[in-house]
């Protein structure tokens, strides 16, 4: 697991070299920016189950299959179980914001994850379709310009997309 400072060390270190001007220019806008990131985690945190369940709720109006007999969300076991998964997804989201480096979400939550889908008979679309879901409403949040102090988020917002972009690429 890697942040965005271990990341830059990491990769000098392979060159043999010090970590360049660009990478520390870019180290640098990130701690600047520092307050806005910790908002946006702050924000998503805070309001992780409505995230969650608005987006479960919209996704089995638009696939309702899934919560009818012998859809993949049917029963409390297996409804429970689909939310459980869109949290820990959206966990991993806020972890990668945190440390501005997706690696913790790629190795901890979406390796394998496609294959485990698989197995299970789960269609990778629909949860694709759910973190989508999870990834407007989490950015609705996040740059809701109310109650702050207005600024640019605009290249903190389309990292934070990026995540969810890369969580649903992984299953769909
Ligand atoms: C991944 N999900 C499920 C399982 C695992 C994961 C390992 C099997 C074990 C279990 O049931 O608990 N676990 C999950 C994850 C990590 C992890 C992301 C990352 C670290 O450790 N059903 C639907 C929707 C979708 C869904 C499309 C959006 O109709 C999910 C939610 N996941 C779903 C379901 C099961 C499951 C398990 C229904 C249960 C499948 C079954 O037992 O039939």
């Amino acid at each position: 697991m890697l942040d965005a400072f271990t990341k830059v060390v990491s990769q000098a270190d392979t060159r043999g070299a010090y970590a360049s001007n660009a990478e520390i220019d870019a180290l640098k806008a990130m701690v600047d920016a520092g307050t806005k990131r910790m908002d946006v985690v702050n924000r998503i945190t805070g309001n992780a189950s409505t995230i969650v369940a608005n987006a479960a709720r919209s996704l089995f109006e638009e696939q309702p299959q899934l919560i009818q007999p012998g859809g993949n969300a049917y029963t409390n076991r297996r409804m429970a179980a689909c939310l459980r998964d869109m949290e820990i997804i959206l966990r991993y989201v806020t972890y990668a914001v945190f440390t501005g480096d997706a690696s913790v979400l790629n190795d901890r939550c979406l390796n394998g994850l496609r294959e485990t889908y698989q197995a299970l008979g789960v269609p990778g679309g629909s949860v694709a379709a759910g973190v989508q879901k999870m990834k407007e409403a989490a950015i609705a949040l996040a740059n809701d310009p109310n109650n702050v102090t207005r600024g640019d988020c605009s290249a903190l917002m389309s990292e934070l997309g990026s995540y969810f972009d890369q969580a649903a690429a992984a299953v769909g």
